[in-house]
């Protein structure tokens, strides 16, 4: 047999963490424990969604949350899951969800060093289409003198230890930075680990695709008008060409993989836009960044923007270098 072996290196997202953590002279293990309790929670809610028409989850759970959203069932459970299991790690100090409007802070007995800003499950409008939804999550470690406060998780976007999120759709994507470039990996149910599939994730200088809610155009600022006019009637003739999901983990994940720009701006009905700073915009900032795109409100670095309230809104337009660039000169 002269033909090389088929390349079936499995690796695992605990091993791939384990070899990169284990290079840091002071790793605890205590982050590595963290993303475990962080990708076990992804694990059981993409069971929850695959399932959720067949277990009549889907629909309306009579409630709404702090945002004044109609909560779905599986928003509730979802964010019940991550909480327990992010308690239950006793890594965490402080956890912010979209879904609870004040900060947990974890008890004595189970008290971590690490804050964790999510999403349980972001898209969620999107759940009775069968639309890819997601989880999205950043973590913070406690500040040095701090046994985990409000000013833990009030901090720029570029002191974040890990940013990722986790998509559901025809299969399970978990994408992850924790400083050191990003990685993809896809859940195989049938051993249910997360596989190895997208190693050093590098997103295109420069793209072919807009992703705006277009909708929102009569509100649109001039600079997002004139933009948008840029690369619909462009000078050479090559116009980009439309996607939006509507389903913030989905239309990032195809920037991230196909290059181009995704765009939420703050408009004449939404001050500071609608997609929240904390669990939304760092992360996926984060991520950007790390596979070397840009991430702006058009004026500001997303990660260097200071917070003072864990549920503030951004503008956000992120992706391919070139394209961002050509977006931050508009609001020049
Ligand atoms: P619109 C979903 O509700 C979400 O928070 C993001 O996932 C998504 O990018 C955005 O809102 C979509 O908002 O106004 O275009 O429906």
């Amino acid at each position: 047999f002269d033909q090389a072996p088929p390349k079936t290196e499995i690796i695992t997202l605990t091993s791939h963490v384990l070899s990169q953590q284990q290079r840091h002279p002071i790793a605890t293990g205590d982050l590595t424990l963290l993303l475990t309790a962080i990708q076990t929670t992804c694990k059981f809610i993409s069971t929850n969604v695959r399932r959720a028409g067949l277990l009549n989850l889907i629909g309306q759970a009579g409630s709404s949350n702090i945002q004044g959203e109609d909560q779905k069932k599986l928003d509730i459970l979802s964010n019940d899951i991550m909480i327990n299991s992010l308690r239950a790690s006793g890594k965490c100090a402080v956890l912010v969800s979209e879904e609870n409007e004040e900060p947990i802070f974890i008890d004595t007995a189970h008290r971590g060093r690490y804050c964790v800003v999510f999403d349980p499950l972001d898209g969620s409008s999107n759940i009775d289409a069968g639309v890819n939804i997601g989880t999205i999550f950043g973590v913070y470690k406690c500040r040095d003198d701090s046994e985990g406060t409000l000013e833990d998780v009030l901090r720029p976007g570029s002191e974040l230890q890990v940013a990722g999120y986790c998509m559901y759709g025809s299969s399970a994507n978990l994408v992850i930075s924790t400083g050191q470039g990003v990685n993809g990996y896809t859940l195989d149910n049938g051993i249910g680990e997360f596989i190895l599939t997208h190693p050093n994730i590098r997103i295109p200088s420069r793209g072919k695709i807009y992703s705006f809610n277009e909708g929102n155009s009569l509100f649109f600022h001039e600079p997002v008008t004139q933009y948008l006019e840029s690369i619909k009637f462009p000078s050479n003739g090559k116009p980009y060409s439309a996607r939006y999901i509507g389903s913030m983990v989905a239309d990032v994940h195809r920037t991230l993989l196909y290059g181009g720009i995704f765009g939420y701006p703050s408009d004449k009905k939404s001050k500071n836009g609608k997609l929240r700073l904390l669990y939304e915009g760092y992360p996926m900032a984060f991520l950007v960044e790390q596979a070397g795109g840009l991430a702006t409100t058009g004026t500001e670095r997303i990660l260097d923007i200071k917070p003072t309230d864990i549920h503030q809104r951004c503008p956000v337009f992120l992706g391919s270098k070139d394209d961002v660039e050509d977006v931050m000169r508009f609001h020049q």
